[in-house]
């Protein structure tokens, strides 16, 4: 112990790092009580939180109905695992599905459990119904892509820092440019074993690359044309957080009046996760109908935890959340105001070169190189004037605040984020 009395900052970071793997780099901050929009850190200092836990909390920190959900069913029934039924899974799973229109859903935890899920789905479902060889079922993904880090994700990466010395490799993955409809055409016709498209309806961690207007329905057009799956993972932009319930099909339930209310795209396989629990709970899902989910047979596949009671009763009450406060809705308005600020900032700013985004899945793209600091730079001072986000690849910051933001307080952090955007301004 230094002469100096330690933060508790300081102390909790040093306890990560002496005891924690070193799988992250997390911004000098140490929060400790989350409500609303807001997280407090150990000092007591308060912050936006401009990240919601990457889009998990979009219904906001600690929501009451979501939090006491947990609580009423957590003394009731934690755990059965599915060797035994128990009288919320049914009823969630009712719920989910008809939530999202499609006839079943596949409960399972985590984000990546949920694409591995789609995964298997998908190659079944090419042996079983489309007629591809055993083993030789392809998926075509995207370059750049994000869906989770399991050995099996990774390697359909092309992010080195992702995938780099975990080989070997699983096989099976074409990649092919993002929102390019020949290169996807291309792959789809120059191999007939072609069984899937995984695809963001927006490349979250590339940099929150929303993809032209017509891709989305041109490729599940292409799609349909080669019986292909079309597997959207919307664990990052589903759940209200792009302004509609999910980015890829607008025949949703938001009652939002911004939104076409014709499906855009109807996904065959639908992946939630995240903010599905609003972050309260690991849950995630997969949603097709029957002719795709019904290759699933008993002892195929499955999770200790998949659908558990209390993941249960957090997801149903999350997803009420979102109608009942109208979050699409919220996130479409404020989104829209939160780039028209930004751009007028950007008009005249030497640093900033663009802002991109839909709802409130938004980024700036930082005029410097990627491994050059000044977006890191730039988050430590947002921090400091009490607004917490953080880079994702070198010169792009994410903002992504929780959808139950007032746009008083998006003015407020509009105000936040160019006051000290100001300041790194080369004059
Ligand atoms: C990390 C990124 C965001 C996801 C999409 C599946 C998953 C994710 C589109 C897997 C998870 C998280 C993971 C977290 C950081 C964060 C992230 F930067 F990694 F890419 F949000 F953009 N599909 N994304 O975004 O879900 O297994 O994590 O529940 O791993 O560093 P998960």
């Amino acid at each position: 112990m230094s002469v100096v009395e330690k933060s508790l900052s300081q102390a909790a970071i040093e306890l990560e790092n002496q005891y924690g793997a070193h799988n992250y780099h997390p911004l000098p901050v140490v929060l400790t009580k989350g409500e609303g929009v807001f997280v407090w850190d150990v000092e007591g200092k308060r912050y936006y939180d401009f990240l919601s836990a990457y889009s998990a909390v979009n219904q906001g920190h600690c929501h009451p109905k979501i939090v006491n959900a947990l609580i009423e069913q957590s003394k009731k029934l934690t755990l059965t695992s599915r060797a035994f039924h128990n009288d919320m899974l049914g009823k969630y799973e009712k719920f989910v599905a008809e939530f999202f229109h499609f006839d079943k859903v596949l409960p399972m935890n985590t984000g990546a459990e949920a694409v591995e899920t789609a995964v298997k789905i998908c190659r079944r479902w090419a042996y079983k119904v489309k007629g591809v060889s055993e083993n030789e079922a392809q998926i075509v993904v995207c370059n750049n892509n994000f869906h989770g880090r399991t050995t099996t994700i990774i390697s359909f990466s092309n992010d080195p820092v992702a995938r780099e010395n975990f080989g070997p490799y699983t096989h099976g993955f074409i990649k092919v440019e993002y929102d390019h409809l020949e290169a996807l055409e291309n792959a789809f016709k120059s191999n007939p074993n072609v069984a899937g498209f995984l695809v963001e309806p927006i490349q979250g961690e590339a940099g929150v690359y929303v993809p032209s207007n017509d891709y989305l329905i041109r490729a599940k057009q292409l799609c349909e044309k080669y019986n292909v799956l079309f597997i959207a993972d919307e664990v990052q932009t589903g759940i209200a957080r792009t302004g509609r319930l999910l980015a890829t099909c607008g025949n949703c339930t938001c009652k939002n009046k911004n939104c076409s209310g014709t499906p855009d795209v109807k996904p065959d396989i639908l992946i939630l996760g995240k903010a599905i629990s609003g972050g309260a709970y690991p849950v995630s899902a997969v949603l097709a109908n029957d002719a795709i989910m019904n290759v699933i047979t008993p002892g195929s596949h499955g999770s200790t935890f998949g659908g558990n009671p209390v993941a249960a009763a957090v997801a149903m009450a999350a997803l009420e959340v979102i109608n009942e406060e109208r979050l699409a809705e919220n996130a479409y308005v404020l989104g829209k105001l939160f780039r028209s600020e930004l751009n007028k900032y950007i008009a005249n700013s030497s640093i900033v070169k663009l802002v991109r985004g839909k709802g409130l899945l938004n980024a700036i793209v930082i005029n410097d190189s990627e491994d050059n600091d000044t977006a890191w730079n730039i988050c430590l001072r947002l921090r400091d004037n009490g607004l917490l986000a953080k880079p994702t690849h070198g010169n792009i910051i994410r903002f992504a605040p929780p959808l139950v933001m007032t746009e008083t307080q998006l003015m407020e952090c509009v105000a936040i984020i160019t006051n000290t955007l100001a300041e790194f301004e080369i004059h």
